[in-house]
């Protein structure tokens, strides 16, 4: 008797473990970005930065407000661009790191220091609402890209 409610409790720990688990990489992998490994969408890629033809975006703290206030956002954060032309992220913000991701989690750019560039190929047009996996989505913008 004592032995079977030992090993019903072992079982139920068990039970409830996997179940944590399982709720913690659930979570995970939500967080996360889902990529779009064939780059059917957009594709990351530094072989084309400083392209003449590039959008360039700069990620900085917001120069309308104060230092000590940190507002960090994309410049522009309207950002229109071409299909397969360039948009070259580069972090201009001494004091944080940035990133731009798509909300569809499509593709983003890597997680960029000070000085730092990324870029991002679009294949589609369309309407790409973006934000900043550090700053979350108080640095956001859209990217529409144009045939
Ligand atoms: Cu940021």
């Amino acid at each position: 008797m004592w032995r079977t409610t030992t090993k019903g409790a072992r079982r139920l720990s068990r039970t409830a473990l996997v179940g944590i688990v399982t709720l913690v990489i659930g979570a995970c992998v939500a967080a996360t970005r889902q990529p779009d490994p064939a780059g059917t969408v957009c594709t990351e890629s530094k072989d084309r930065l400083g392209d003449s033809g590039a959008v360039v975006v700069n990620m900085e703290n917001n120069p309308a407000l104060p230092d000590f206030i940190t507002s960090r956002v994309f410049a522009p954060s309207e950002v229109a661009a071409n299909v397969g032309q360039v948009i070259e992220f580069t972090n201009v913000d001494p004091d944080e790191e940035h990133t731009a991701e798509l909300n569809s989690g499509a593709c983003g750019t890597d997680y960029l220091d000070f000085d730092a560039s990324d870029g991002l190929v679009f294949k589609v047009p369309g309407s790409y609402p973006f934000y900043c996996l550090v700053h979350g989505t108080t640095m956001s913008g859209t990217i529409t890209i144009g045939p």
